[in-house]
């Protein structure tokens, strides 16, 4: 029998799917239960030593005398700081050694209690990348471990890797019979896989034609792909992508054009570049059964959206696109994408679908978090090809410095800011300069505090808290750009004249 507990089950699982199948096993109460389950599983071959130490220079000869990656799996405490010298020699010589520690509870540490001491990242730099698994969470200690194997064996250049698994009581239950059926994420690197042998074919194997959607995130202007090679995928798939994509509306769908709630079928998704804002394509992709989630990036990172990650792609986009365009030879069959009807309940909606109208040839527009990239994108039916939004972390606070910026270098390019009221007060600061650049142009919707948190289910009895929470405040940009000798201007019926402006002006609608 095995392990009754989840998460060593997990992990046995995924190792050996991802083909950790050699494990050095040190003696130990706490690790009890990890090593009888591994003692119990055919497929694995075991070595035991009692000095970690030992067993962390045998893992070394293993790997290397197999050429696969060895595990060595020891108790809590100083037996893990026992397989430091280890971990030192595998980093530098790239060998992929698993370490595998049984950790207490994080409640129990630091207490005086027997054997223990801050475990997480205990090998510090000396191994490639370090997880610390969630007792309770399945979906994300899976992610972790696939993404730890991947790490010290496929990721080029290999190396060591640790593992460190919180246990709580009981250890000794052993009522398993069987290792669950564990999600594998595949690995390939599109950019060096050998034609010759047919590589990419066998990557892209399990891609079957049928039901498929490329959904493509940020991308900033200078990384958008060859535009030849995105019309020929497109000319067979469907690219569903949002205004921060920077690519020509013709050649995708706008996320919040469609209605998520009535598209049927699809069971592969291709995701390409950085983040997705629309939230109805992250609740209908999530909820769905996928068969498929491939996700591209130049690192190979898992980045597993929608809970169903199946493969990590390695690739510039479009190295993928010429990848994907000559072997994915089968029958496509194209989706249906069921249009939304579109109706602007918000005033801010038909000030920028203005906006968009009217903005000059090769303006830039710079888009604040929160509702101001989301409004964006309701009203994006004519996307401008230079739209930035400081979307890695969604952070409020640098959005007119990052205009500023931009906008000093490209001086010849009319730079619009779209900005809430607390992004531009807190960010008042980018507008010290000695020579604010004229062709900066700010478009600030004021209504008096976060109207992003409108939307929130608060309890409307705690007005101290409701005004805590969205940043309630009275203050008008007028003083602001006063204060910096910007040209201001109020209301909507100055749209026109403020596009048109000539030096740096804020445009505040209140
Ligand atoms: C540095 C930072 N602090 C806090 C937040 C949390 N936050 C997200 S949206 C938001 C409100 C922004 O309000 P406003 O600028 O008026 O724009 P709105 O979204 O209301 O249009 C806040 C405080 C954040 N994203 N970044």
């Amino acid at each position: 029998m095995l392990s009754s507990n989840n998460i060593i089950l997990e992990t046995l699982a995924v190792l050996r799917e991802q083909g950790v199948l050699n494990y050095v096993l040190c003696p130990g109460s706490r690790n009890a239960g990890i090593v009888h389950s591994i003692c119990q599983i055919e497929d694995f071959y075991t070595y035991t030593a009692t000095d970690e130490r030992s067993a962390g220079f045998m893992a070394i000869g293993i790997a290397l005398a197999t050429n696969l990656p060895t595990a060595v799996v020891v108790t809590s405490g100083s037996a893990l700081a026992n397989l430091y010298p280890a971990a030192c020699e595998a980093y530098y010589q790239h060998i992929p050694l698993v370490f595998i520690s049984a950790d207490r509870p994080a409640a129990w540490i630091n207490q005086m209690d027997g054997q223990t001491m801050p475990q997480p990242d205990a090998l510090g730099q000396m191994v490639k990348m370090s997880v610390n698994l969630p007792s309770d969470n399945l979906w994300h200690a899976n992610r972790l471990l696939n993404e730890v194997c991947i790490t010290a064996y496929k990721r080029m250049p290999q190396g060591p890797v640790h593992i460190n698994i919180p246990l709580e009581e009981p250890i000794y239950d052993f009522r398993a019979t069987s290792l669950p059926q564990a999600r594998i994420i595949r690995y390939a690197n599109f950019e060096v896989l050998d034609t010759s042998k047919q590589e990419y074919k066998y990557a892209i194997e399990p891609f079957h034609g049928r039901n498929t959607l490329i959904v493509i995130g940020q991308l900033s202007e200078h990384r958008t792909p060859s535009k030849q090679k995105l019309e020929r995928i497109a000319s067979k798939f469907n690219i569903v992508a949002e205004n921060l994509s920077n690519l020509p509306l013709n050649l995708y769908c706008n996320a919040s054009t469609i209605d998520w709630t009535k598209l049927e079928g699809i069971d592969h998704v291709i995701t390409l570049g950085g983040h997705i804002i629309n939230k109805e394509l992250k609740q209908y992709l999530r909820q769905r059964h996928l068969k498929e989630h491939w996700h591209v990036s130049e690192d190979g990172t898992i980045a597993d959206l929608f809970c169903q990650q199946t493969m990590a792609i390695q690739a510039s986009i479009d190295t993928f696109l010429d990848v994907f365009y000559t072997y994915a030879t089968t029958e496509i069959y194209p989706l249906e994408l069921p249009q939304k009807e579109q109706k602007a309940e918000d005033g801010r909606i038909d000030i920028l679908n203005n906006l968009y109208q009217l903005l000059p040839d090769h303006a830039a527009l710079v888009l604040a978090n929160s509702s101001s990239v989301r409004l964006a994108q309701l009203a994006s039916n004519q996307p401008c090809e230079s739209t930035l939004c400081n979307r890695g972390i969604n952070g409020i606070e640098g959005t007119l410095s990052t205009a500023v910026g931009y906008a000093m270098v490209m001086t010849s390019q009319p730079v619009f800011v779209v900005i809430g009221d607390l992004a531009f007060f807190y960010d008042q600061n980018a507008l010290w300069q000695k020579a604010l650049p004229s062709n900066l142009h700010i478009l600030l919707f004021n209504d008096g505090g976060g109207s992003i948190f409108n939307t929130l289910p608060l309890p409307s009895e705690t007005p101290l808290s409701i005004e805590a929470i969205t940043g309630k405040h009275t203050l008008s940009a007028k003083h602001v750009a006063n204060l910096h000798g910007i040209r201001y201007m109020q209301g909507k019926e100055n749209l026109k004249e403020f596009i048109n402006s000539q030096e740096t002006s804020i445009l505040e609608i209140i």
